[in-house]
């Protein structure tokens, strides 16, 4: 045990520990791991509705997380909260993720809009990196939402962030996500921009992908042997904004 400078108070040299410890930070894990698994079934549920509805999926696939115990400590320790399982209920909105990869850019806002109107989820942020990138060439749309978990002894709301891409955005993250930690890189500029250029073509293709669909969809509309039933406009007009494209 080291001691802290400042306040005397012994402190553990690896306080990740606590995690395996300390029954009320593992308490607190499994309260995050129920709400990945509560959404993880929302998203179930959206995607088998909509694919009755029209024919086809809007999740490609859905990827979770829960925040390791280093990550928790990490983070704490560089925002300079205090470790305990109050605070980072407090203050932290990243330890319970979700990650939907969609096919379309229209299918995430349908499906961002389509839970948040659910009643008993709370809407705490939205980031819409999708309308407004980021200078790097992100884009994702991120909600931090209050999701209900149902214990023995009651309901209670845990924040969990959901990260919405396309496969496209998606593949674009991933691969800067891994060049952001190589060190010491030659030309960091160079790639910074070629990074940002890859992003804005990508944003390109998706667009026309999804005109092209609309052009399959437009097809099937009007040859009416083919003819899906008559959609939901809920569906249809549940663009929230559109994408920026450079
Ligand atoms: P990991 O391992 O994916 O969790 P904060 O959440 O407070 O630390 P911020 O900037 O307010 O910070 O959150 P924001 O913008 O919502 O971004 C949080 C997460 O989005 C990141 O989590 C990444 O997963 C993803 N993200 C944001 N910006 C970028 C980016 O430029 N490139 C890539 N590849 N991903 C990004 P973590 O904690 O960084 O990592």
């Amino acid at each position: 045990m080291a001691e802290n400078a400042e306040t005397g108070v012994k402190e553990k040299e690896y306080p990740e520990e606590l995690f395996f410890e300390d029954e009320r930070y593992r308490k607190l894990l499994m309260q995050y791991q129920c709400a990945i698994l509560e959404l993880e079934t929302k998203f179930h549920v959206l995607d088998t509705e909509f694919s009755l509805r029209h024919n086809r999926n809007p999740i490609e696939s859905i990827k979770t997380r829960l925040k390791s115990p280093h990550s928790i400590v990490e983070k704490m320790q560089r925002k300079g909260w205090e470790l305990t399982p109050e605070s980072i209920e407090k203050n932290l909105s990243d330890v319970a993720g979700v990650r939907v990869i969609c096919s379309f850019q229209e299918d995430i806002y349908s499906l961002a809009r389509l839970l948040t109107q659910q009643d008993d989820i709370v809407v705490v942020d939205i980031k819409d990196y999708i309308a407004s990138p980021k200078p790097n060439g992100y884009r994702s749309l991120h909600l931090i939402l209050g999701i209900p978990i149902f214990l023995s002894n009651g309901k209670k709301h845990m924040r969990a962030e959901v990260q919405f891409r396309t496969i496209a955005m998606d593949f674009w993250a991933s691969l800067e996500h891994k060049l952001k930690y190589k060190q010491d890189v030659e030309n960091a500029d160079m790639i910074a921009a070629e990074l940002k250029g890859c992003a804005d073509t990508i944003c390109q293709v998706d667009s026309r992908m999804q005109q092209i669909r609309k052009m399959i969809d437009h097809k099937q509309w009007c040859e009416p042997e083919k003819a899906q039933p008559k959609e939901n406009a809920l569906w249809q007009e549940s663009r929230v904004v559109g994408p920026e494209c450079e």
